[in-house]
């Protein structure tokens, strides 16, 4: 029997393998570098939102996640939790699932169980996250095959290397989707068109437009976990770039863009100052934000249109009974 032979095989029986753990930790230090320096040398200063989730920022969006305030999580489990069977039939059993996030999620488990995939494969940005939750799904699920691949999903990605012939479909919860722009968005949604293939099939998980207060409320919590979230950033270029922001001196600003459609996030210099990362000097004037996430949000109608572009076709569209949220079925059209 081939290695690969072989590897499937354990696959098929349960077990477990992690792809591109080290030389993806290396590239993503520089990448993440690189990506610091040319977002704050912008004349509107940014940062990619990918770099909230170091151990400290997943902890702070977890804590997020079971806020009064912050609907999304709770009204997506709910929604898959209330359609797991009609889910399940849309999807069908034994496929080979294809999950954007570590997988750490109640609703990846409620889905493992009614889908019952013949191989499930996370693929998150950060390595400790994704081998800690293998891990937990291994003890959980013993007979499931799991490859767990690190890398970043705004790079186009390859399906990994597993031959079943199984039904190929990607999971791509939480509306994460809505942190990418309508250009990243539909590329993204064309490399996974392509990735599962003319029989495939996409969960995706889009927060629905709806009043601002609510959306204001959300993104702007009583307890200041996500303004905490939010000045993370500063304290992980601090920690990892050797730079010497004083969180104090900025300020969490997030608001409703009704124009663009989505939630922007900015932190904004309390005062005129100067800070440093290793040799290179950003100035600050007093009011200036650093751009650090949007979040946006879709009516049905356009993320149906948005899907369409890609070469996906609606099949399903479950939401809650306030339509707040949407869990889209797509199929390849
Ligand atoms: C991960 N993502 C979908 C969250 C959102 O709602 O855009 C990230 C977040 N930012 C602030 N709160 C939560």
């Amino acid at each position: 029997m081939g290695r690969d032979q072989r590897e499937r095989r354990s696959l098929e029986l349960g077990g477990f393998r992690f792809v591109g753990g080290a030389q993806f930790s290396e590239l993503a230090a520089l990448n993440f570098r690189k990506d610091v320096l040319a977002g704050l040398a912008r004349p509107q200063k940014s940062l990619p939102p990918k770099y909230f989730y170091d151990a400290a920022g997943s902890r702070l969006f977890e804590k997020i996640c079971r806020l009064r305030e912050y609907y999304p999580t709770r009204t997506e489990l709910a929604i898959t939790k209330g359609h797991l069977a009609d889910i399940a039939r849309f999807t069908g059993k034994g496929s080979a699932l294809l999950e954007y996030g570590s997988g750490e999620s109640l609703k990846t488990r409620l889905l493992i169980r009614a889908l019952r995939p013949s191989v499930y494969m996370p693929v998150d940005i950060s390595a400790p996250a994704l081998r800690a939750a293998a891990r937990r799904l291994v003890r959980d699920f013993p007979r499931l095959g799991i490859v767990a691949i690190t890398a970043d999903f705004s790079q186009p990605l390859a399906m990994p290397p597993y031959r079943g012939s199984a039904r190929r479909v990607v999971y791509f919860p939480g509306s994460t989707i809505g942190n990418l722009t309508h250009e990243e968005a539909h590329a993204f949604l064309k490399m996974t068109r392509g990735q599962v293939g003319p029989r495939g099939a996409m969960l995706v998980g889009v927060d629905l437009k709806k009043d601002a207060n609510v959306l204001h409320a959300a993104y702007n919590d009583a307890e200041g976990v996500t303004a905490a979230f939010n000045l993370n950033l500063l304290a992980r270029i601090n920690r990892e770039l050797g730079g010497d922001f004083e969180l104090r001196r900025f300020a969490h600003y997030a608001f409703y863009n009704p124009l663009a459609g989505r939630i922007e996030m900015h932190l904004v210099a309390r005062d005129a100052h100067v800070i440093n990362i290793g040799n290179y000097r950003f100035s600050f004037e007093r009011g200036e934000s650093i751009h650090t996430e949007n979040s946006y949000k879709y009516s049905v109608p356009e993320f149906q249109r948005l899907a369409l572009s890609a070469g996906f076709e609606t099949a399903k569209c479950w939401t809650d009974p306030r339509g707040w949220f949407g869990v889209f079925g797509l199929v390849a059209n």
